[in-house]
């Protein structure tokens, strides 16, 4: 098995521990609990870079290898990196659990060294018919970040 691990962090209080884990050839499955969250829906998505030199503003976009459109995770035309949305409570926390195959921790489409992003506002799944919906799902800003690492 492959472990993963991205501790996000921003400017606005929001912080994190998401773990990743692959078995062989499988999905990746993603659990962990981000805190300090507005309630309700925060895009989530692998963006491409894991530099955070200018906070997680020098992520990127969002991870696409094979050039798609942004979409619901479960949709066929959506960047690798599009996980969708989390929902934070009235506690101002979310958990995490998503199992996803197009988000491997190996091989020339793996995600170790990327980052996570969690973002201002719900993601939109393509659907929004905004100028950003086919591009980021309108999901506003990014609150927290962390950069996906190996784990022991
Ligand atoms: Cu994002
Ligand atoms: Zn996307």
């Amino acid at each position: 098995m492959v472990k993963a691990v991205a501790v996000l962090s921003g400017n606005e209080g929001v912080s994190g521990t998401i773990f990743f884990t692959q078995e062989e050839d499988g999905p990746t499955t993603v659990t962990g609990t981000i805190s300090g969250l507005k309630p309700g829906l925060h895009g989530f998505h692998v963006h491409a870079l894991g530099d955070t030199t200018n906070g997680c503003m020098s992520t990127g976009p969002h991870f696409n290898p094979v050039g798609k459109e942004h979409g619901a995770p479960e949709d066929e035309n959506r960047h690798a990196g599009d996980l969708g949305n989390v929902t934070a409570s009235e506690d101002g926390i979310a958990n995490v659990s998503i199992v996803d195959k197009q988000i491997p921790l190996m091989g020339a489409h793996s995600i170790v060294g990327r980052a996570v992003v969690v973002h201002a506002d719900p993601d939109d799944l393509g659907r929004g018919g905004h100028e950003l919906s086919k591009s980021t799902g309108n999901a506003g800003g990014r609150v927290a970040c962390g950069i996906i690492g190996l784990q022991g």
